[in-house]
């Protein structure tokens, strides 16, 4: 055969090949497969499709240089124009791109103190995510907790100046604007602000978040050990009639060391508001207290989730409702319900106080934006099981946790709650009162 003719039906051989091939639509683009690109609309609609958009899936598309090499090694592709015929393309998995994270912003790109200091209600926060946070952007988090609102602020007045990221509830956020103990805060550096909820922002306590930003919510009620209080309480009777409460007092029961929770309660059972500040009421609360409080084992808010976890260290249980269920995690029987009296449901929030300023102020501005990433927050959820104001994290929280009425409750219970409102003057003086009274008695 000539050299002619044989050059002839090599580029027939090759037309044969190629012709059909660069024709052919790209393959269907299975996870976890390798594809060698042979035509350029192939590159254009997979391009179109992964790059550039870091949060589709599949986020990451490699490709090796080498082109056909059976042992390339990949890159995440930048620039879909450096992709040539010949080269390969790796379309990862599901599981592979959920695990991609992308690359934290150099380290110089973000000005942060070396160390941050936070205080917030014990048993509040996953300790990984503040992990996870030190290790990520380099900045030291030493974390206190407090008892209460009026723990927090007997604190702070003390002289406990340093904090820079503090959690008050609802009342206490008005509280302290009122008494210009907040920093406003700088909303450019909270872009996660986004995340929320409309019906959790914007609320009367603090309008328009000028010094807030919710972090969670919840009710409070009574927590119970189905396995020994039965039948369930439906009742605050359960804790505040010493016939019923002392038949438990053996099994023990625990009341939150809180003034405005249990006198609060105490008024609702009696039918009055949680607010109330009408002296005679507020005595005929004292006298119920007092009356209950031999059948009571412990006052605790900061340790008794502990308690609730120990086999027969308490059985019923004056309980804010997340609480309950992260004990029921490693005790199963803990079960909270809402008393037919009714109850209180507050919102926690992310604030800096006015004393942190500058690069600390910064930084607390950044690790609450870090709190309301959505999938931060989903994870944080999941370990504190409490209702979280954060729409952009549901898909990262347990349909458990999304679907309990307990947690996130129904209108029935929503009619049934009231929220606290700040108390001054002679008004706050009779409650600190009774306070001292029913715990130094
Ligand atoms: N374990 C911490 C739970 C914090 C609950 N918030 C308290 C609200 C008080 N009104």
């Amino acid at each position: 055969m000539s050299k002619k003719l044989l050059n002839l039906l090599l580029v027939f051989m090759m037309l044969a090949v190629l012709v059909p091939t660069t024709l052919a639509a790209p393959p269907a683009q299975e996870e976890g497969q390798d594809y060698v690109v042979v035509a350029d609309d192939w590159l254009s609609k997979l391009a179109d499709k992964y790059l550039g958009n870091p949060f589709a899936y599949p986020a990451i598309v490699h490709y090796t240089n080498q082109k056909n090499a059976e042992d390339a090694s990949y890159a995440e592709i930048t620039d879909p124009d450096l992709i040539e015929i010949g080269w390969k393309i790796y379309i990862p998995s599901a599981a592979e791109a959920e695990a991609y994270a992308p690359p934290p912003p150099p380290a110089e790109a973000l000005e942060l103190a070396d160390t941050l200091y936070v205080f917030n209600w014990a048993d509040y926060i996953d300790e990984d995510l503040v992990t996870d946070y030190e290790e990520e952007f380099g900045v030291t988090v030493v974390y206190d907790t407090f008892d209460s609102n009026e723990d927090l602020l007997a604190k702070l007045q003390a002289g406990a100046t340093g904090y820079d990221v503090i959690f008050p509830s609802d009342y206490m956020v008005a509280q302290m604007i009122e008494m210009e103990m907040l920093a406003p805060l700088d909303f450019n550096n909270i872009p996660n602000f986004a995340n929320l909820h409309d019906f959790t922002t914007d609320p009367s306590y603090d309008p328009g978040n000028v010094y807030s930003v919710p972090y969670y919510w919840g009710t409070t009620g009574i927590g119970y050990h189905a396995d020994v209080v039965d039948p369930p309480p439906d009742s605050w009777v359960w804790l505040f009639d010493p016939e019923i409460a002392c038949q438990y007092a053996d099994g023990g029961i625990n009341m939150l060391d809180d003034q405005r929770e249990v006198i609060g309660a105490a008024l609702k059972y009696l039918g009055y508001s949680i607010n109330d500040t009408d002296e005679a009421h507020l005595m005929e609360a004292r006298d119920l207290l007092l009356a209950a409080k031999p059948c009571w084992k412990t006052f605790d808010s900061s340790g008794y989730i502990d308690n609730l976890m120990i086999p027969g260290e308490v059985v019923l249980a004056h309980a804010w409702n997340g609480d309950v269920f992260v004990a029921a995690e490693e005790n199963e029987g803990w079960t909270y319900v809402m008393p037919k009296e009714g109850g209180i449901i507050w919102q926690d929030n992310m604030c800096v106080p006015a004393t942190s300023t500058g690069l600390s102020k910064r930084t607390a501005e950044h690790f609450i934006n870090y709190l309301l990433d959505a999938e931060v927050a989903g994870q944080n959820t999941n370990y504190i099981w409490y209702a979280s104001p954060n729409k952009a994290a549901e898909p990262y929280i347990e349909p458990e946790i999304l679907e309990d009425p307990a947690i996130y409750p129904d209108e029935e219970t929503m009619v049934r709650v009231e929220w606290l409102e700040p108390l001054s003057g002679e008004a706050l003086a009779i409650w600190d009162r009774v306070w001292t009274e029913l715990k130094v008695e």
